[in-house]
């Protein structure tokens, strides 16, 4: 990772050198975070973040769940985002929203301790690789499962649901993978280990429902919409893990793996065996959006420029 220059601490920007937290803070221990990925895209109109309100939202909810103030508006957070790209002088970026609970007192309690946010953003390129995106990635299925409903909420964005995903990862790393895909409680498909997941089979699109301990994925929303709208089926619905080997497409979404074809699961090939026609047609819809070379027609690109307001 590249250092940038700012990061911004409670509505102010600090040096990023000085962005420490106290080991005893409540998130060291207790795992006490919130927290986003949103990407900033260089478009020929200047840097965008793209689908901004969407984001704030989503960790505003991650919040309440905990039953977390973070003392800033919507509003804020994302005028605050816009203009840590601009501080800077960034032009494609990942920014990293976090809310933790801070220093103050200890103990599993830590409603009393102060809620501090920072904000940070740097260059981050391809989350599965280079080549991922047009080759496809070799992925395992997890002999982890994905958290169970009721225990830590899936569809808070919080640091603890991390630990779930980082079992995931490793053993796919350590095993050969590029990724894991973890089952639910039930034994259905859930989600990667940071992305959401596509399943394609004689041209109809299947993704698992909220209720499958998934994050309710705003890359997995758009490509929902792009996809109904040129015409596809997408139906969320339980995924049977067998479903994913005789699949003419699997594929993920996520902020980092933007939309990532698989072309292996445990070492069965699915479809042809590289990124198949959804994927890529999804692909280039996709990105034609957020390189601004299609036009934006669903609002989702918000430039960094001062003076142009975030209303959602
Ligand atoms: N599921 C999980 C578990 C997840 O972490 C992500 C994002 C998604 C689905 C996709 O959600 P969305 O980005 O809103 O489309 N994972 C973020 C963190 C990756 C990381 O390694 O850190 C991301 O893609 O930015």
């Amino acid at each position: 990772m590249t250092p940038t220059e700012k990061i911004w601490h409670n509505g102010r920007f600090i040096r990023w050198e000085e962005a420490h937290i106290h080991v005893l803070s409540h998130v060291v221990s207790y795992g006490t975070s919130v927290f986003e990925g949103i990407r900033c895209y260089s478009t020929p109109a200047g840097p965008a973040i793209f689908r901004l309100p969407e984001h704030v939202r989503r960790m505003v909810d991650s919040a309440k769940i905990y039953r977390m103030d973070l003392g800033f508006s919507i509003d804020q957070l994302a005028e605050a985002m816009k203009e840590l790209v601009r501080v800077n002088h960034m032009d494609a970026c990942y920014i990293r929203p976090i809310g933790i609970r801070g220093y103050g007192e200890v103990g599993v309690n830590g409603m009393k301790n102060p809620v501090d946010v920072y904000l940070a953003c740097w260059e981050w390129g391809k989350y599965l690789g280079e080549e991922a995106l047009a080759e496809g990635v070799d992925v395992c299925v997890s002999s982890w499962n994905r958290i169970a409903p009721n225990t830590l909420p899936a569809l808070a964005k919080a640091g603890a649901n991390y630990m779930n995903s980082q079992l995931i990862k490793m053993e796919a790393i350590v095993n050969g993978y590029s990724e894991g895909i973890a089952l639910d409680a039930a034994g259905h498909v859930s989600e990667g280990s940071g992305e959401n997941i596509f399943v394609v089979r004689d041209g109809k699109i299947l993704t698992p429902p909220l209720g499958a301990s998934v994050l309710p994925g705003i890359t997995r929303e758009s490509v929902i919409s792009l996809a109904r709208d040129l015409g596809m089926t997408v139906v969320e619905s339980i995924v049977p893990r067998e479903m994913l080997y005789i699949a003419d497409e699997v594929f993920f979404s996520g902020t980092a793996a933007e939309i990532t074809p698989i072309r292996s699961i445990d070492r069965i090939q699915i479809g042809k065996g590289r990124r198949g026609p959804v994927a890529e047609e999804l692909q280039k819809q996709f990105f034609g959006i957020i390189h601004g070379t299609k036009p934006d027609t669903y609002g989702w690109l918000w430039p960094v420029q001062a003076g142009v307001p975030v209303a959602k």
